[in-house]
């Protein structure tokens, strides 16, 4: 365990609730509460995970009445002494038994540092660590899913299968060029070549969850354009459920950018609706279609919203051009169903885009797009995929350089090379597999070589 000193903080959302709660981790924090928490047993002579009801006092004055609950080390988040105290859930009596946890020499924590403990004192590692915040920010069940799974060690436990191959090898390579004699490197390449081609394999996989992952976690950015009146204001109604943006049937009713983030199953979009894009002399005007048009470039999708009761014109023609380069994530709403067509949706299919038709007035084809979506960023159902998701730019860079390092060894074996050349690759692939668990090498590699070998018997 690491030395260290007591901290504190409201665990708690800090706003008037029921229920507050203030936690308290570290080798003082039985005797800083007792300072001025009362109650029948005092808090050190209470059993761990047990909790007391009592009183918070300021002297001898009765601050709050509270349950106290105590986890002792090592069995608590952090592997310290940690206490919660519930309290009444108001900001300012939150604040105010704070404060006096603090004149007893306790220190406010910093963001995160609860958990940073835990992994400094070994409960869990980085991966884990990281995922608590993902768990907490989760707005969907397959992304609170995937958080759990890595929380429980899902990942920590594929990377440390990847790493134990690799030292492996780097061991047998060691202990090889060691004792020629007894150990021979006769037909490792080989061996080796398409061991690490599979690893390589198993890698791409993770790092490709990547986008996915990733999407998953923060959401789709998703804009909706068209010309005036073709009805992207009633689609982002529609989608969010609710009256978010006006609709009116005066083209150019949207003028400025509108965000809304909307929940389809398992998938967040944060969605922009822009002004109609048209020639326009309206200065006010002009400034939303300049938005909108730059709003395409930062977007994971675009909805082209087309109202097939009107013929397409050159307002049509500018967009089109202005999608040019987005089209393997754009789909175009050929919408207002419900009336006339005078589109057809052939001549807006040569643009190699999907087309779907929908009516906003009725609801029909939205679940078609929903549909539509599911399958363009996660490659159909994305609640039958169970597969472990990378979530994490850091985690995707790590595998990244660990891939890389690996096709060095190949390009190793390629040249011919001995193989005393091959060890210091393997070690920076398992390094960077490493670093994403946040554990150090040199040990493991040591035990590893003794235990194996038995170099020097
Ligand atoms: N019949 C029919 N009318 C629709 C449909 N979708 C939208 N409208 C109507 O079309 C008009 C324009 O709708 P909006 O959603 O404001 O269109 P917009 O594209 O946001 O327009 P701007 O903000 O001006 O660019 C409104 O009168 C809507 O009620 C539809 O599917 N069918
Ligand atoms: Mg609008």
């Amino acid at each position: 365990m690491l030395q260290s000193d007591t901290i504190a903080a409201i665990a708690t959302y800090p706003s008037n609730s029921g229920i507050g709660i203030i936690r308290i981790s570290g080798p003082d924090a039985i005797s800083c509460c007792e300072q001025i928490f009362r109650s029948k047993v005092p808090l050190h002579e209470m059993s761990t995970h047990t909790i007391s009801y009592g009183f918070i006092f300021d002297g001898e004055e009765k601050i709050d009445e509270v349950l106290v609950s105590l986890m002792r080390s090592p069995r608590s988040y952090t592997m310290e002494d940690v206490v919660e105290i519930q309290c009444h859930g108001g900001i300012f009596i939150l604040q105010r038994i704070l404060s006096l946890l603090f004149s007893k020499g306790v220190r406010p924590a910093e963001a995160g540092e609860f958990t940073k403990r835990a992994f400094l004192n070994g409960r869990i590692d980085l991966t884990q660590a990281e995922s608590v915040m993902d768990l907490i920010s989760s707005e969907n069940e397959k992304s609170r899913k995937n958080s759990m799974s890595q929380l429980s060690g899902v990942l920590s436990k594929k990377l440390g299968d990847l790493r134990g191959k690799i030292l492996h090898e780097v061991a047998y390579i060691e202990s090889a060029l060691d004792d020629p004699e007894h150990i021979s490197l006769d037909g490792y390449s080989e061996k080796l070549s398409s061991l690490l081609e599979e690893l390589s394999l198993e890698l791409d996989s993770y790092i490709r969850s990547a986008d996915d992952g990733m999407l998953l976690k923060s959401g789709i950015r998703t804009v909706i354009v068209g010309k005036p009146n073709v009805g992207k204001s009633s689609l982002l109604n529609m989608l969010s459920e609710k009256d978010r943006a006006i609709v009116t049937d005066i083209p150019g009713t949207t003028r400025d950018i509108l965000e809304e983030k909307v929940r389809i199953g398992d998938i967040t979009l944060h969605i922009l609706d822009t002004a109609g894009i048209r020639e326009t002399t309206d200065v006010v005007e002009q400034i939303g279609v300049s938005k909108a048009e730059a709003s395409v470039e930062d977007a994971d999708l675009i909805l082209y919203v087309v109202d097939s009761s009107i013929p397409l014109d050159d307002n049509d023609v500018r967009i089109q051009s202005t999608l040019k380069d987005h089209s393997s994530h754009t789909i175009i709403l050929l919408n207002k169903s419900d009336l006339n067509s005078v589109v057809s949706e052939e001549e807006l299919r040569d643009l190699g885009v999907q087309v779907i038709s929908v009516s906003m007035k009725d609801g029909s084809g939205v679940d078609d797009l929903k549909q539509a979506i599911t399958t363009m960023f996660f490659h159909g159902d994305i609640s039958s995929n169970d597969d472990l998701l990378i979530t994490n730019e850091r985690h995707k860079f790590l595998l990244q350089q660990a891939k890389k390092s690996l096709s060095l060894v190949q390009d190793s074996i390629a040249l011919g090379m001995t193989e005393d050349f091959f060890a210091g690759d393997l070690m920076d692939a398992y390094e960077s597999l490493g670093s994403i668990i946040g554990e150090a090498v040199e040990d493991d590699l040591v035990n590893e070589i003794f235990s194996k070998f038995c170099m020097g018997k």
